[in-house]
């Protein structure tokens, strides 16, 4: 085997021996972007476009300050600490190839348990323009029963009493404000990243939420001060696993303690409103339109409602990744089935868009043998994807009086899954802020299957309609009765005799 080398910045003219490396000075770059959550996610996203920037076009304003907000974040936070913000971005080609790159955009690093200050002052510098977030659908304290701000939650409490020193991103955000206010420095843009329509107006409502109670006086200031433009986002990046760490050694001879793998394609489609400033990401393939909706829209009602629909019935039948399901002929058949009865009826103003193709490609992304992207991933937090991804199909398709069977039995099957075992009697790992009523809830809709669709907080009204109700009772017997396998064929083959 090669000499193997350990990445970081001194060892980088030795690395771009054998990879793509950063050549720009990194040392003579401000960080004008201060990302929050830099997992997997944003390492192969944003950063990968921010570094393609500062690679193409010389630009020094636009490095990114990773932030890591949670005790939980420790790891990345120290493996970016021991490289110098560098990582290896290993995407994952359709033909089996391997392409490396090694990101060297993220030029700083906080871990903000260790110092709440420092990544206040960060948030409050004068050269901080953007604030990008990807805090995962639940990191936005949304409570899908109220459609409001959710103040129950111990740790907004704690950030109300504790205004120096805060657990949550509203409590950094908030002190960062009230420092550039009492400065009179401008506002910055908070940039959300995360799978939600809207995410931009959803950053917007919870953010002025929460300073309604705790710093009422700074409304109006940010109000005129903050722009919060709506993004859609996309590409599928499993998490890292043990082999990809193994495989980047003996195939290139970097130590890298966590590579990123991620598929080929990439999209962001951004709404143009950047109060203090942005990087020119359209440069590097980045789109700015002036109203994002659609895109969002299209994308999480597919894609994401995608990998939900392969994740649970996949996971049922003891698949462990994405592409094992998708391959499965009669499960691709169903999501097909989905996409086309359910989900387009519900999409209107993608003029110019070829949802077919947009649809086609899915599949061959979701069919990607060497991502193997894992379903544990895909079903975690199911309770914060289901009402984003799926539900907003479903009331629509209820309101337009469509079909919602394909909807129902995914949901039905989700009930199921909940129990916690597949269908060969093995555990399954469920990863899921509200696994404990999730998991209630499924033991009681063994007797009284509707019983699941009480958790208001995920379904909202839905069990209030009979049409949901009744297909969603109905596939919950089939499954139970016969397995995901062969009811998926019916529901196939039901859709045929339609047409
Ligand atoms: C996935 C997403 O978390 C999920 O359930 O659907 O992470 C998906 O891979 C990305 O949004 C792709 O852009």
């Amino acid at each position: 085997m090669e000499n193997i080398i350990k990445l970081n910045q001194n060892n980088l003219a030795l690395i771009a021996n054998k990879v793509s490396c950063p050549t720009y000075n990194r040392d003579n770059i401000k960080t004008g972007i201060v990302h929050v959550g830099i997992g997997g996610f944003h390492r192969a996203h944003e950063a990968f476009y921010t570094d393609q920037l500062l690679h193409d076009e010389n630009v020094t304003d636009w490095g990114i300050c990773g932030v890591a907000l949670l005790d939980f974040d420790t790891k990345i936070y120290n493996v970016l600490k021991n490289q110098d913000g560098l990582y290896t971005l290993v995407i994952k080609e359709l033909d089996g190839t391997l392409t490396k790159r090694v990101i060297g955009s993220i030029v700083d690093y906080l871990y903000a348990p260790e110092n709440p200050l420092k990544v206040i002052e960060k948030m409050a510098s004068v050269d901080t323009k953007i604030i990008s977030l990807t805090i995962t659908e639940g990191g936005y304290n949304y409570n899908e029963a109220t459609g409001e701000f959710d103040f129950t939650n111990p740790l907004i409490h704690h950030d109300l009493k504790n205004p120096k020193e805060p657990k949550t991103i509203f409590g950094y955000l908030t002190a960062a404000l009230k420092l550039r206010k009492e400065r009179g420095l401008l506002g910055f843009t908070l940039q959300s990243c995360d799978n939600i329509q809207g995410n931009g107006h959803m950053a917007k409502k919870m953010l002025l939420s929460y300073v309604a109670k705790a710093a009422p006086e700074l409304i109006t200031w940010i109000e005129q001060n903050v722009s919060f433009p709506n993004a859609m986002v996309d590409r599928i990046t499993p998490a890292t696993a043990a082999s990809d760490i193994t495989n980047l050694i003996e195939t290139s001879g970097i130590d890298d303690a966590w590579p990123v793998v991620c598929e080929p394609f990439k999209q962001w489609v951004i709404e143009d409103d950047f109060i203090t400033g942005r990087p020119a990401w359209e440069k590097v393939g980045a789109q700015f339109v002036e109203d994002v909706v659609p895109f969002e829209k299209m994308k999480l009602s597919l894609l994401n409602a995608g990998h939900s629909v392969l994740g649970i019935l996949g996971d049922l039948i003891g698949y462990a990744t994405i592409d094992e399901s998708v391959n499965n002929t009669e499960i691709r058949r169903f999501l097909k089935n989905y996409m086309n009865h359910e989900v387009t009826p519900t999409l209107v103003g993608l003029e110019g868009v070829d949802l077919d193709a947009y649809k086609e490609s899915l599949l061959q992304r979701f069919g990607n043998i060497y991502i193997k992207d894992q379903i544990d991933r895909i079903c975690s937090e199911s309770s914060a994807k289901f009402p984003i991804f799926i539900l907003p199909t479903v009331n629509k398709q209820l309101e337009n009086k469509g079909s919602v069977d394909f909807a129902a039995f995914v949901v039905a099957a989700w009930a199921i899954y909940s129990l916690g075992k597949n269908e060969n009697g093995q555990p399954l790992l469920i990863k899921d802020a509200m696994k404990t009523i999730l998991n209630e809830k499924a033991l009681e809709a063994v007797k009284t299957p509707e019983a699941f669709l009480e958790i208001a907080s995920v379904f909202g009204k839905l069990k209030d309609s009979k049409t949901f109700v009744a297909s969603y009772i109905k596939s919950y017997h089939d499954i139970t009765e016969f397995g995901i396998e062969k009811c998926v064929e019916k529901m196939n083959s039901s859709v045929l005799k339609v047409i």
